[in-house]
């Protein structure tokens, strides 16, 4: 069975960028109810069960058809959620000289040139989904995915993640979703993502 990870911090904490209903509602309801969903789709299937979200939608393919839309949409929203409260943290961390920093020095142009781009992937994804930073073999590439498709499924490992449904904004920031993507910096947690990025 799938659970709801736990989180390393208080719903508050995370404010001004991200305010405290608004997490508690996104990691209470929404998060949850991918868990919930994903684990009734998946509960005929026991050895699928027991594997690790990213390895299912690494292999999407392999899942039976008549539930690879829900894994698709469940586990892909417990795997994207999971990510990203990992990849956030209260005042946020700084990106350090190393791997990550080079490699967003030789594969996206520099820290604020590889921002600009992830910005616009973020601001120009119409309707739900998610702006990405992603590992796609040794190459750093930014994107965006609609719904709860993860870059799990095209083979490309994410290191960060951007969740810009109106869920997990509309509270504070109403119809202002750049607002709440230029504020989101402040939380951004790049100790953590250098981690993941060198398979810490
Ligand atoms: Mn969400």
């Amino acid at each position: 069975m799938f659970e709801l990870p736990k989180l390393e911090y208080e719903y508050s904490d995370l404010e001004p960028a991200i305010d405290a209903e608004t997490m508690e509602i996104h990691y209470t309801k929404h998060h949850a109810g991918y868990v919930e969903k994903l684990n009734t789709a998946l509960a005929p299937y026991p050895e699928l069960l027991a594997k690790d979200i990213s390895e299912i939608l690494s292999g999407i393919d392999s899942v039976p058809e008549e539930v690879r839309q829900a894994v698709i949409n469940n586990g892909g929203g417990h795997a994207n959620h999971s990510l990203f409260w990992q990849i956030m943290t209260p005042g946020g961390s700084n990106l350090s000289d190393g791997e990550l920093k080079s490699a967003i020095n030789k594969d996206l142009g520099g820290f604020e040139k590889m921002k600009t781009d992830f910005i616009e992937a973020a601001t120009k994804r119409f309707g739900s989904g998610w702006a990405w930073l992603v590992k796609n073999g040794e190459q750093l590439e930014i994107l965006s995915t609609a719904n709860q498709d993860s870059p799990l499924m095209e083979g490309k490992l994410p290191i960060l993640g951007l969740d810009v449904w109106e869920h997990a904004y509309y509270l504070n920031y109403q119809n202002r979703r750049v607002d709440y993507i230029d504020a989101w910096w402040s939380v951004v947690n790049w100790q953590k993502i250098e981690e993941i990025f060198c398979g810490r």
